[in-house]
């Protein structure tokens, strides 16, 4: 029978301490399929997106087969339970991030969206001529693009904190950019090119002390690690529910609510609104006064189900798991002489992602021969240029473990970057110290980055 979001069963990994991926990979259909002749998947693009459990594809069908209805407006049957459903949803995810209450959670389509938002609603309201808005040098393009369309609108300038040749921010920068005193500073919790884990708690408390608001991107923190919003104490967090085992369509966009109640409209339609005059309008309380038109309302409820499972499992688990694969997976790339790893070189300063470059040879052509085996990376830039620029690179190769994965997994990553060195032959002779890309890494200053 499909799981509904009131009656999701305890998994069968409950008791187990620690995570076995290998069992955990039964939940998962796409990882368990037919693949013909190729070996099993083994999936290493979670940073993108992640795989969704039965119990959510479950979740998914079972409103559009059994309650499909649209919310908030039905007084028939399963319009309310479309509706009961849908705020119990937002009430997991509220719990899930420890919001003060549902309210502050907004359900968006992604973290682009809900950052968007925030760009637009708070900061055409706030930001004025002359004022600075602060990002970092490592920030994806969603978490860039919206700040720079509004500096442009508003006359604002911009102030991006460097990162030092580890591949963690610059505290000392940030510190000379908080003298000049932002108002706002909007940084990512996790890296999605590093996988480096930014010390949030202490930044957003030294940006709050020079007066700005601070906007976290949690796109790549939320799907691995506990987030408490009140203890960070962030003004906004953003996530995408698709990168936590949900559904494509469902992300969330917390705010503290004296925040959100000042600010203006994002889209404006229906359910967002009190009373509509042919000359104005007065809005609704939040969430809705940001809920503007029909919600994917099957992709929230089954986000509420990805989050029951995550927290079925246990996000310190999770986290746990991750840390083991990511140190495993450290040490047998370091075992490659050409291999070069980007970002922080110990697995407790990072979260499951790992980029790298295999000598010259290109990341597409790393990415196409891992394919071969069915080994599923990403090559580019991840939406990361400025970040790119800065390693003085066009492009890395990128593996991003789950819960799912294992050391098997990591095994078969390495099993197919020996196949590159057969295919291409070995390049490390050429630097003799793990490739061009570590020297020009290392010898990086990050001068030409400051604002
Ligand atoms: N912020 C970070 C840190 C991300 O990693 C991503 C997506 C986003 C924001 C945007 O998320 P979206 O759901 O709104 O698209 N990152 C990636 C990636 O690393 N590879 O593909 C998408």
């Amino acid at each position: 029978m499909a799981a509904t979001t009131d009656q999701i069963e305890t998994t069968a990994h409950s008791r187990q301490d620690p995570l076995d991926g290998t069992a955990i990979r039964a939940d998962f259909p796409v990882l368990n399929g037919p693949t013909g002749d190729r070996p099993r998947l083994v999936f290493l693009d979670s940073a993108a997106s992640s795989q969704k459990p039965q119990v959510v594809i479950d979740a998914l069908t079972d409103y559009y087969e059994r309650y499909n209805a649209n919310i908030h407006r039905g007084v028939y049957q399963i319009s309310e339970l479309a509706t009961e459903r849908f705020e119990e949803a937002r009430r997991k995810v509220a719990r899930f991030l420890n919001a003060r209450s549902p309210r502050e959670c907004i359900f968006v389509r992604n973290a682009t969206e809900a950052l968007n938002l925030v760009a637009q609603s708070w900061g055409r309201a706030n930001i004025a001529a002359g004022d600075l808005i602060v990002f970092s040098t490592m920030e994806h393009h969603s978490n860039i693009v919206p700040w720079q369309i509004l500096a442009e609108e508003k006359g604002a300038s911009l102030g991006h904190i460097r990162i030092d040749a580890a591949g963690r921010l610059d505290q000392e920068h940030f510190d000379e950019l908080l003298a000049r005193e932002p108002k706002l500073v909007a940084v990512t919790h996790v890296s999605n090119s590093l996988g480096t884990v930014n010390p949030l708690k202490e930044m957003i408390a030294r940006a709050h002390a020079a007066g700005a608001i601070v906007v976290i991107d949690g796109a790549q923190s939320a799907p691995h690690l506990a987030i408490d919003v009140q203890d960070l104490d962030c003004d906004f967090l953003a996530i995408s529910g698709h990168k936590m085992c949900g559904p494509m369509g469902a992300g969330v966009l917390y705010g503290k609510r004296s925040l959100l109640d000042a600010m203006p409209p994002f889209l404006g339609g229906g359910s967002m609104i009190r009373k509509v005059e042919l000359e104005r309008s007065t809005w609704a309380d939040v969430p809705a006064k940001f809920e503007a038109g029909t919600p994917a309302v099957g992709d929230a409820i089954a986000l509420g189900v990805a989050i029951d499972y995550l927290t079925d499992l246990g996000m310190d688990r999770i986290w746990e798991h991750e840390r083991e694969i990511v140190a495993y997976a450290l040490n047998r790339l370091r075992e490659i002489p050409n291999v070069t790893i980007f970002g922080p070189q110990e697995a407790g300063e990072r979260s499951g992602v790992v980029s790298f470059a295999v000598g010259e040879v290109h990341p597409h052509d790393v990415a196409a021969i891992l394919d071969e085996g069915n080994v599923a990376v990403r090559a580019g830039h991840h939406c990361t240029q400025p970040l790119m620029r800065a390693l003085d690179v066009v492009a890395t190769t990128r593996a991003s473990f789950y819960l799912y994965n294992d050391r098997e997994d990591v095994d078969r990553l390495i099993e197919g970057i020996y196949r590159v060195n057969g295919v291409f032959g070995d390049t490390t002779s050429r630097t003799g110290t793990g490739g061009p890309c570590r020297e020009k890494w290392d010898a990086r200053t990050f001068e030409d980055d400051a604002p």
